[in-house]
């Protein structure tokens, strides 16, 4: 789709059943991150939605491992989910949850629209009940052997090994997951979502409108798929978690959580919306938007045969692609969370992130490597050793390199400051390297909208490689030397740094998508603000204005050890990762934020002030809508501590107010500060407040 008016960007929705890896990371979210942050640097409009999965039988039986309830995992890992995409700069317009009433009331309405209009078949069949649980046995609930390959990890919805969606009854010598038992077959009655009728649509859709601008291994699962006969699948269950079917007399029904959870975009799209005062009708129902999926290889069906059809039904838009990855492999076998052979992104983050001190640098050499490496066409392999290499050999000794020369040859031979530019004298290698600015700009930029992620990535370290190599001809350190005999010296040395200034400035719009970090510092470093991120700033050889002082340069990548990556060797192979449940309980302590000086406090404008009235606000639980005396001037603030206290409580306390927030409309009521509270471990929120009562509008400090 050429220009389209807006663009909805999906990531899988992971489930909130356990810690992810980094093949998670690598197939779903960076990509995704990359391709909004080059839309975001377009100035397009863009959302990036995502959220956690928390339906479905992997939620109960997680419950079960820990001893605990199911509300409590999803409790924990979506909030330690969310954080680890924060620390790894994923950055999501929202992370919502399919928990949420809004996810439950949106997906109830689908259900019940798609029924009304007859689109589902209500089937009595015979299904595997597990007589010693009483319990039907759908998706994780039963196992076997896998039809396709012959694995034994093959569960009721798809196989772990192979991948292949698949019905309990299609399983080979199928037993309990919840007692070992051997099922017996039962009568009960679902609603079936009958694909076999789109077929026609499938193919003329699928295999002739995409089957060239879709990737080829997701072109081809769908051939397979359509090719091997459609059946109606089951998109309700017998289970007790997750969202009651909305018919009367389903009781202990729920909907199947791969029928949920793809809603789940949606009304993580209304609640961003509700969040911003937007309108969220236009990013699932114009034309003129354009939807894509970022998901790995397993969920093809789902996104590209199954909810194509609920959205066609349901008279939404349909993808305009969905590119999907393969697997990543580490250190030479597949990831598993059962034999402990994987990379959590917490182990990342706390090995390597943490020591960062705030810079992001280590996040970037992730990001980097991964998007290196990324399983676009064919499974790929992740190796500690070729994660230093990469650094080592792309990102320190060629970007980071020749940034940093770039300034310290600026300092040393111009004065710090963007030197003359004297088009007079340009030369060959002047010439070749300029006409590089507009041909990287154009390559990175098609791969990107072609979805080619490495490929663009790659154009951009070699950008900078170009860059050193026309500095290595320049010798701009040896020009200086024949400042008395050659009168054009000065000349050439200064356009030699212009044109590296001015590629470092072009280097932090092309990078900034993948590393934003990176990009990041480079603006501090240029004393530039966001703004010249812009993607049409690109290409062009003015960014950095003669006479501008620069600051002396930062060190981009920090030296990698040796012992540090052989430490995370013997840690993989002695499966030596912390337990879940203390990193979880880490990532909540050490949300702890950086240390900031002083003059960062005193950024912040706190105020005592007096409720003067309060109520809750509709259709939100937690929020409460306060008017607040602050002296003179009154303010209404929306703060989050409806559980906590009722509104008629409120009128009278004194409160702390952070004045100098900008405004943020929550619920579509513009609140103008924010109330400090403290919250105890188990969550309960107490107000912060002057110990005796002060005027209203003192300060605080
Ligand atoms: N939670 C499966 C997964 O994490 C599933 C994705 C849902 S996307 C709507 O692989
Ligand atoms: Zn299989």
């Amino acid at each position: 789709m050429d220009n389209p008016k807006r663009y909805l960007i999906t990531s899988a929705l992971p489930y909130a059943n356990g810690l992810k890896h980094i093949g998670h990371l690598a197939g779903a979210y960076i990509p995704a991150d990359i391709y909004v942050r080059y839309l975001r640097a377009q100035k397009r409009d863009v959302v990036f939605v995502c959220g956690s999965d928390e339906h479905g039988t992997a939620i109960p039986i997680q419950a079960a491992k820990e001893g605990t309830t199911p509300q409590a995992i999803i409790d924990k890992y979506h909030e330690a989910m969310k954080q680890d995409f924060a620390d790894l700069s994923i950055s999501f317009d929202i992370y919502h949850r399919t928990s949420s009433p809004l996810h439950h009331e949106t997906a109830q309405a689908f259900f019940t629209k798609l029924n009304d209009a007859g689109e589902l078949e209500l089937k009595e069949t015979e299904q595997y009940f597990d007589e010693a649980a009483k319990t039907f046995l759908a998706d994780r609930y039963i196992k076997g052997t896998c039809p396709n390959c012959g694995s034994d990890r093959a569960y009721g919805d798809q196989c772990e090994n192979c991948g292949k969606a698949l019905s309990p009854e299609e399983l080979i010598n199928p037993i309990s997951t919840l007692s070992g038992s051997k099922p017996i077959k039962k009568k009960t009655t679902h609603w079936y979502l009958p694909l076999g009728k789109h077929e026609e649509f499938l193919k003329k859709w699928i295999l002739e409108e995409h089957k060239n601008d879709w990737r080829a291994n997701v072109v081809g699962q769908c051939k397979g798929w359509i090719e091997g006969g459609l059946q109606s699948r089951a998109v309700t269950r017998d289970l007790d978690w997750g969202i009651k079917v909305p018919v009367q007399g389903a009781d202990g029904k729920v909907l199947y959580v791969w029928f949920d959870a793809p809603i789940g975009y949606i009304s993580a799209t209304k609640q961003w919306a509700i969040d911003n005062d937007k309108d969220w009708r236009p990013y699932w129902e114009d034309k003129e938007t354009k939807l894509v999926h970022f998901i790995g290889k397993d969920n093809i069906v789902f996104h590209c045969i199954i909810f194509p059809i609920m959205l066609k039904l349901h008279g939404n838009i349909l993808p305009d692609n969905v590119p999907a990855n393969e697997f990543l492999n580490l250190e030479g076998d597949k990831m598993s969370t059962s034999r402990n052979w994987k990379l959590e992104m917490r182990d990342y983050i706390n090995d390597f992130v943490k020591k960062d001190n705030g810079g992001g640098q280590m996040v970037d050499a992730l990001r980097y490597y991964l998007t290196s490496i990324a399983p676009e066409t064919k499974d790929s392999e992740f190796t500690w050793k070729g994660f230093q290499t990469a650094y080592r050999s792309e990102l320190s000794d060629v970007f980071g390199n020749f940034v940093n020369r770039t300034f310290v040859l600026m300092h040393k031979l111009c004065g710090g400051k963007v030197p003359v530019f004297h088009q007079d004298i340009l030369d060959e290698n002047d010439k070749t390297i300029i006409a590089e600015f507009e041909n990287t700009k154009g390559s990175v930029q098609s791969a990107l909208e072609y979805y080619h992620f490495r490929d663009g990535l790659f154009q951009v370290i070699e950008l900078a490689r170009k860059g050193n190599q026309y500095m290595q001809k320049k010798e701009p350190w040896i020009v200086a030397k024949q400042l008395t005999e050659n009168p054009d010296a000065q000349k050439q040395i200064d356009n030699c740094i212009y044109i590296c200034l001015q590629l470092c400035a072009n280097l932090s719009i092309l990078i900034n998508p993948f590393l934003p970090n990176t990009a990041k510092k480079m603006l501090y470093m240029m004393k530039v603000v966001d703004k010249m991120l812009e993607w049409e700033n690109a290409g062009k050889l003015n960014l950095l204005k003669t006479g501008y002082s620069l600051r002396s340069p930062e060190i981009l990548f920090r030296k990698m050890e040796d012992s540090e990556i052989d430490a995370q060797i013997e840690k993989l192979k002695s499966g030596l990762t912390k337990e879940t449940n203390k990193k979880v309980e880490e990532i909540k302590n050490t949300t702890a934020k950086s240390e900031i000086v002083y003059d960062d406090f005193a950024k912040l404008e706190l105020k005592a002030g007096t409720v003067t009235a309060c109520e809750k606000v509709e259709k939100a639980d937690k929020l409460l809508k306060l008017e607040v005396d602050l002296g003179a001037e009154k303010r209404t603030i929306v703060s989050g501590i409806a559980l906590r206290y009722k509104p008629e409580e409120m009128v009278g306390k004194q409160v702390v107010v952070v004045t100098n927030l900008a405004p943020r409309k929550m619920k579509g009521i513009e609140s103008q500060g924010m109330i400090l509270t403290a919250e105890d471990k188990d969550g309960t929120l107490q107000l912060l407040k002057p110990e005796n009562l002060v005027a209203p509008g003192s300060n605080v400090s």
